[in-house]
């Protein structure tokens, strides 16, 4: 069924708000913009009787439906999301609320599975219906609180690691999606249409993946708050992998506030996910409990300003000016400032490679572990060797124009993460992320957190699976010289792209960088001051008591 119908389709019975039609209200300040709106917002009116989750709903389904077309960050949509957010409602009219984000809608990146009638498929024709036993554990997690799972969000196919020469927001079964702060912007990746769509309200907010970056920079590029969390604080089981050593999934949201709410429902031990046995409490902390605008008051932040001077270049002047006033202001909320607390071997992670064997020798053990669990496989996919065939001989697959380098290469390493030579490759890939990297720098320098412009940020942190969180910190000014993508034309920095800033720490330690992100956020607000060139118009006005 195509787009278009599929929405009519779900929609059936809103058949008066045509896309023509006038509006019914005008914008009523009891109605919060949806371009915006928190979780507390939207439950206050949920509970007031001022609008229903079938309201949220059909307003984010008409809402998708007006951009789409131009920014495709959304792949698919739930056919049952109406259904159910109608039974959400009748269980809250009964008194029943399952958690704090009882009926409100949730965009999932297009490779973490759900059982029910989407599918997952990285963005590849290859899993085009294929069917999972079960839901993914966070999606399965986010069901049990009431989250309504409105759609799957479009991604740099196989989470970018599939092509040298790709871009980002791209998937051959989704098409390219583009960002809202700029035209034919480039909306970074892997989770692009994740970081699009919560980024103008396509729903209230989305869950991402990252395994280097794939969470952090769309939240940055997209003006958004996202929570890479320590890997093994949410469950991976049923997500279409790279990398069990660095995959992680996590919130990515409009404010601190909101990322919190999502972590605390998502994270937490899971038997089919053996890294969650890690960690050091047997029910994960109500990270809520970290909104505390005074928690940088006796913090000790680190600079690692070697990072930033590696990466400086004629485009970074913007990004680091925002940044040193940033600085300045968590000086005044009481933090005390450390610059130059870099990490120890910095300049040896400059030249070290292994994380890409890692990675490749990763994909190649857990891809077909993820693909032995498939109830049905229609395309008989069981491993790296069937997905690079299929690709490269399924003409919608845009090969040769999108390569296969990253699999020629991981395929022609002759091992698998079995094997010594990935021991070796992984233990010198964890070092530079660990202690000489992030958690060098903090014992050495007796630091609390580490804060980076957020596109310095990702690396040591992914090699060592530590956590980041990443929050608004200003966009490129009007007079920015436009730059554009390689071979794709996407534009990568212009005037009001955004950029973030990003606090980083040792593992388990959310808690804490939520609390510091939150102090920053509350105290700058930058996301306010950024607006997108394109955003939807219906509201709930257009959709209330219809
Ligand atoms: C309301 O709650 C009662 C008691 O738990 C239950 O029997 C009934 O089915 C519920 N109705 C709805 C609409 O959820
Ligand atoms: C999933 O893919 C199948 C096969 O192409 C398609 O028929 C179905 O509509 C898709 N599901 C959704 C929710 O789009
Ligand atoms: C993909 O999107 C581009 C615009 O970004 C459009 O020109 C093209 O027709 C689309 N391709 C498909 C297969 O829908
Ligand atoms: C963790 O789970 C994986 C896959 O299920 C399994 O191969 C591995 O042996 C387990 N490791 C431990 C330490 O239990
Ligand atoms: C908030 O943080 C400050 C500074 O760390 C601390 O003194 C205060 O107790 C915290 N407040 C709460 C409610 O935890
Ligand atoms: C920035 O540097 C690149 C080469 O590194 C050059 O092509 C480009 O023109 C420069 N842009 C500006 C605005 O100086
Ligand atoms: C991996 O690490 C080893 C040990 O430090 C080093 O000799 C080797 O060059 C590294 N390989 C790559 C690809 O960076
Ligand atoms: C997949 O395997 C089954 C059983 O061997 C076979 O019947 C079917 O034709 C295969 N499908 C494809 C697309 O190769
Ligand atoms: C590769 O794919 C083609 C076309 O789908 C198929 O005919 C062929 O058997 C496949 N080869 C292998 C080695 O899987
Ligand atoms: C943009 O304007 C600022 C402030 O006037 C100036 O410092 C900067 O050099 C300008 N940048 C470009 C690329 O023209
Ligand atoms: C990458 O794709 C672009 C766009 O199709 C093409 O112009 C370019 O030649 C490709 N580069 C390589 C190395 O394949
Ligand atoms: C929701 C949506 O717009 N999906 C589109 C994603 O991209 C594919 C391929 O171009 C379109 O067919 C879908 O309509």
């Amino acid at each position: 069924m195509s787009f278009k119908l599929l929405v009519a389709f779900v929609l059936l019975g809103l058949s008066r708000v045509g896309w023509s039609a006038p509006r019914l209200y005008t914008q009523s300040p009891c109605y919060p913009d949806l371009l915006d709106v928190g979780a507390e917002e939207v439950v206050a009116g949920l509970e007031s009787g001022a609008w229903t989750s079938v309201d949220l709903t059909k307003a984010y389904l008409l809402r998708i439906q007006e951009v789409d077309d131009i920014l495709q960050a959304v792949i698919e949509l739930n056919p049952d999301a109406l259904a159910i957010a109608e039974s959400l409602d009748a269980e809250r009219a009964n008194g029943t609320i399952r958690s704090a984000l009882h009926g409100i809608p949730m965009l999932i990146k297009n490779n973490i599975a759900t059982h029910d009638q989407m599918n997952n498929t990285a963005g590849s024709y290859a899993l085009l219906g294929a069917t999972v036993p079960r839901d993914a554990t966070v999606a399965a997690k986010l069901r049990a609180a009431g989250v309504i799972l409105l759609g799957k969000s479009n991604l740099s196919q196989w989470a970018n690691f599939r092509s040298s020469n790709s871009s980002s927001g791209w998937s051959a079964y989704g098409n390219q999606t583009t960002s809202a702060y700029y035209p034919n912007g480039d909306p970074s990746g892997s989770s692009s249409g994740s970081g699009v769509g919560s980024s103008i309200g396509l729903a209230w907010a989305s869950l991402g993946t990252e395994t280097d970056g794939s969470i952090l920079s769309p939240s940055s590029v997209n003006n958004l708050v996202g929570i890479k969390p320590s890997v093994g604080l949410t469950s991976r089981s049923l997500v279409i992998p790279i990398s069990s050593h660095q995959d992680t999934v996590g919130p990515m949201a409009r404010t601190v506030s909101d990322a919190a709410y999502i972590l605390s429902i998502i994270a937490g031990k899971d038997a089919s996910d053996n890294y969650t046995l890690a960690q050091p409490w047997d029910t994960p902390p109500d990270y809520t409990k970290s909104l505390n605008f005074s928690s940088l008051r006796g913090a000790r932040i680190g600079v690692p300003r070697k990072v930033i001077t590696s990466y400086q270049d004629n485009t970074s002047l913007p990004i680091i000016s925002a940044f040193n006033a940033a600085v300045k202001v968590m000086e005044q909320a009481g933090a005390t400032i450390v610059e130059d607390a870099d990490y120890p071997a910095w300049e040896g992670y400059l030249r070290d490679d292994n994380e890409t064997l890692v990675l490749e020798a990763d994909f190649i053990s857990d891809l077909a572990a993820y693909l032995a669990q498939l109830e049905t496989n229609p395309n008989n996919i069981t491993s790296l060797a069937d997905v690079r065939n299929f690709t490269q001989s399924f003409p919608l697959e845009s090969y040769p124009a999108r390569d296969t380098a990253v699999w020629d290469d991981a395929l022609s390493l002759g091992y698998n993460n079995s094997d010594y030579q990935f021991w070796q490759a992984y233990q010198a890939s964890y070092y530079y992320g660990a202690e000489g990297g992030v958690l060098g720098a903090l014992e050495k320098y007796n630091l609390d957190v580490l804060i980076l412009p957020t596109d310095y940020s990702s690396g040591p942190s992914a090699r060592a699976g530590l956590p980041v969180v990443t929050v608004p910190l200003g966009s490129y000014p009007a007079n920015t010289t436009v730059v554009k993508s390689r071979n794709w034309g996407l534009v990568q920095v212009g005037p009001n792209i955004p950029f973030g800033i990003s606090f980083i720490g040792a593992k388990w330690s959310e808690e804490y960088l939520i609390g510091f992100a939150y102090a920053f956020e509350q105290r700058t607000q930058v996301r306010s001051s950024i607006k997108p060139y394109i955003a939807p118009t219906i509201q709930l006005a257009d959709v209330v008591g219809i």
